[in-house]
C-alpha cells in the first residue's frame, strides 16, 4: 500500500513543517504504517494564526456576499461527492473503522455542507419594529472573525464538517487541527476547500500534538472563536484557556447517555438497538449509549438476550467484509478501556461477557477490545459516572418511573439519551425530563444536520448543526438609524443651560 504523506496548509501553500518533523500514523487494526503526517511546530502555528487573521481583516472573503460564500459551500458538498470513496478510504485506514461505514460517515459530511449552504440562503436580517416611523431598526449577522476548530479521532471528518462548514457560510476564517492521530481526511477537505476557490488564509490545516498545536489556538488573542470536540478534561482546559481574551467557546465534550427500557417496550427492537448504541464502532461514540437502565421485571430476558448477542459480534479490520465493529483507535485508549472495566468489577460490577483485550486469530497487532457487558452496576462506579468510549455497557435497574428518570439525569453529562416504552405519555413525560441534548424515543441514534445536536450540563456549550450551528458563526450587530434626526433633549435645553 502507498503511504500517504499529509502536509500542513497555510495560506494557500501546501507545506512540511518548519523543522520538518513528521508523525507516522499507524493503523489500529494492525499498527501498519498508513501515513506520514506534517507534524507543526510554534511557528507553523504563528503562520496560520497570522495567515487566518490577515483573510479575515484585509482579504477578499469578508466582502463576498452571503450568495457567494454558499454557492462556495454547495461547490465543496460537489467536490466531496466526486471524491468520497477516496476521502472515505482515507479515513478509514487512519481510524481503521470499516470501509462501510467511513462511505456512510462521509455522506454524512457532505450533507452537511448542502445543509449549512441551504441554510445560508435563508438567512436574513431581521427588521426590529420600535413603535416609531422615522427608525429603521434591523439586526444583522457578521461573521464572528478567525476561528480554531480543533476534531477529535472517532469521526475525523464529520466533526471538522459541522465547524468548517457554517464558519465559511458565516464568513470566518480558520485554522482547522484534527486529531493528530486521524489527519488525513482533513488534508482531502482542505485540497477540496483550495479546488472549489477559498481564498487563501481563509482556511489552513495544521496537524499534529494538542499542548503544541492546538493549544495556542485557544489562547492566541487574534483567535476570536474556539470549537472544540473531544474529551472533557481538554474541553476544561480550553475553556480556561479561552476565558483570558473572553473567546467564543464551542464545546461538545462527550456523554455518559442513559439508555431506559421499561418492561412495556418492544423488547426486541429495544435489545437490538440497545446492541448497536453501546457497541457500534466499539463504543467510540460521543451519543453511546453506554448505560442501560432497565426496568427490573424484564432485567433478566433483557440482559441475557444482549451478552448472547455480543458475545457473537464480530470483531474485524476495515476490509473483512465479516466485521462489524473494529479496534480501539490506540494502545493508550486501549489499557484505559480495559481499566474502567476493572474497576468496575472492583467496585462490584457483574462481569457477563468481555472485559479483555481480544486477540483472535488477525487481531493480535490491532487494539481490539471485547464487547463488555458489566451487571449489578450504581451510579456510584467510575464505568458508570465515567465516559469509557469503549464497547462497555453498564447495567443499572430501576422499579418505577421516577426512578428511571433519577438515573438518567444522574450523570454529570447531558448529551443524550433514549426511552423504550409503548406508553406514548409516559414516553414523552421521560424525554421531557432528561437533561440531555438529544432523546430518542423508540429508537437510538438516529441525527439529521437540520437539527441541533449538543449537550446539557458538562457535555458542552453551545449548539452544532441546525440553525444554531450557524449562529454560533455569527455575532448579532443591532443597526439603529434615525431618518429623522432629533435633538435628544435629555438634559436641559441651551436656553437653561448656565
Ligand atoms: O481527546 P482530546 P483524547 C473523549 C473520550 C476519550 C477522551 C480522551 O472519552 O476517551 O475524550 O480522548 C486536541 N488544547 N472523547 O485524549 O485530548 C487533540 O490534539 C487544544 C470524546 O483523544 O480531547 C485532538 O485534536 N487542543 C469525543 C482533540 O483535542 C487540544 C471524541 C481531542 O483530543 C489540547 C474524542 C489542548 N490543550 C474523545 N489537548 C467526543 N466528544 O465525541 C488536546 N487537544
Amino acid at each position: 500500500m502507498e503511504i500517504a504523506r499529509v502536509r500542513l496548509c497555510i495560506d494557500g501553500q501546501w507545506i512540511d513543517s518548519a523543522d520538518g518533523v513528521v508523525r507516522e500514523i499507524r493503523s489500529p487494526f494492525d499498527n501498519g504504517l498508513v501515513a506520514q503526517a506534517a507534524e507543526a511546530t510554534a511557528d507553523d502555528v504563528e503562520q496560520a494564526i497570522a495567515a487566518a487573521r490577515r483573510a479575515f481583516d484585509s482579504g477578499p472573503f469578508p466582502h463576498w456576499t452571503l450568495e457567494q460564500r454558499c454557492a462556495l459551500v454547495a461547490r465543496v458538498a460537489d467536490l466531496l461527492e466526486r471524491d468520497a470513496q477516496l476521502i472515505a478510504a482515507a479515513e478509514s485506514a487512519d481510524t481503521a473503522k470499516r470501509l462501510l461505514e467511513a462511505e456512510y460517515d462521509i455522506a454524512d459530511v457532505i450533507a452537511v455542507f448542502r445543509h449549512f449552504a441551504a441554510l445560508g440562503r435563508a438567512l436574513h436580517e431581521r427588521q426590529v419594529d420600535v413603535g416609531r416611523p422615522e427608525i429603521d431598526s434591523r439586526i444583522v449577522y457578521e461573521p464572528v472573525g478567525v476561528c480554531g476548530l480543533i476534531g477529535p479521532w472517532n469521526y475525523p471528518l464529520l466533526q471538522l464538517a459541522w465547524k468548517v462548514a457554517p464558519a465559511l457560510v458565516a464568513g470566518c476564517t480558520f485554522i482547522m487541527k484534527p486529531s493528530e492521530l486521524t489527519p488525513s481526511s482533513a488534508a482531502h477537505l482542505m485540497r477540496i476547500l483550495m479546488e472549489a476557490g477559498t481564498p487563501d488564509g481563509v482556511a489552513n490545516l495544521l496537524l499534529g500534538a494538542g499542548a503544541v498545536v492546538g493549544a495556542p489556538l485557544t489562547s492566541d488573542p487574534r483567535i476570536d472563536l474556539v470549537s472544540f470536540t473531544g474529551g472533557l478534561a481538554t474541553g476544561k482546559r480550553i475553556m480556561a484557556a479561552a476565558a483570558a481574551t473572553v473567546k467564543k467557546v464551542a464545546l461538545e465534550l462527550g456523554g455518559k447517555n442513559p439508555h431506559i427500557i421499561f418492561a412495556d417496550a418492544d423488547l426486541d427492537a429495544a435489545i437490538d438497538n440497545a446492541i448497536t448504541a453501546a457497541f457500534l464502532h466499539s463504543g467510540q461514540v460521543c451519543s453511546a449509549g453506554t448505560r442501560l437502565l432497565v426496568e427490573r421485571a424484564v432485567h433478566d430476558q433483557v440482559v441475557d438476550a444482549i451478552v448472547e448477542r455480543a458475545r457473537r459480534i464480530h470483531l474485524g479490520g476495515p476490509a473483512d467484509p465479516l466485521t462489524e465493529t473494529g479496534a480501539l483507535i490506540s494502545e493508550a485508549h486501549l489499557v484505559k478501556v480495559q481499566k474502567y472495566c476493572l474497576d468496575g468489577i472492583a467496585e462490584g460490577a457483574v462481569l457477563r461477557t468481555g472485559g479483555q483485550r481480544s486477540t483472535a486469530p488477525g487481531l493480535e497487532r490491532g487494539w481490539f477490545f471485547e464487547p463488555t457487558v458489566l451487571d449489578n452496576c450504581n451510579t456510584r462506579m467510575r464505568c458508570v459516572q465515567d465516559e469509557s468510549f469503549g464497547p462497555i455497557l453498564t447495567v443499572e435497574v430501576f422499579d418505577s418511573e421516577a426512578e428511571a428518570v433519577a438515573l438518567g439525569n444522574d450523570t454529570i453529562y447531558g448529551l443524550s439519551g433514549g426511552v423504550w416504552t409503548r406508553d406514548e405519555a409516559k414516553a414523552q413525560r421521560v424525554a421531557g425530563a432528561l437533561r440531555h441534548g438529544t432523546i430518542w424515543v423508540n429508537d437510538y441514534g438516529p441525527y439529521r444536520p437540520e437539527a441541533e445536536w449538543g449537550g446539557f450540563k458538562q457535555s458542552g456549550i453551545g449548539r452544532e448543526l441546525g440553525v444554531d450551528g450557524l449562529h454560533e458563526y455569527l455575532e448579532a450587530k443591532h443597526i439603529w438609524r434615525n431618518t429623522t434626526p432629533a435633538r435628544s433633549g435629555w438634559f436641559a435645553s441651551e436656553g437653561t443651560t448656565a
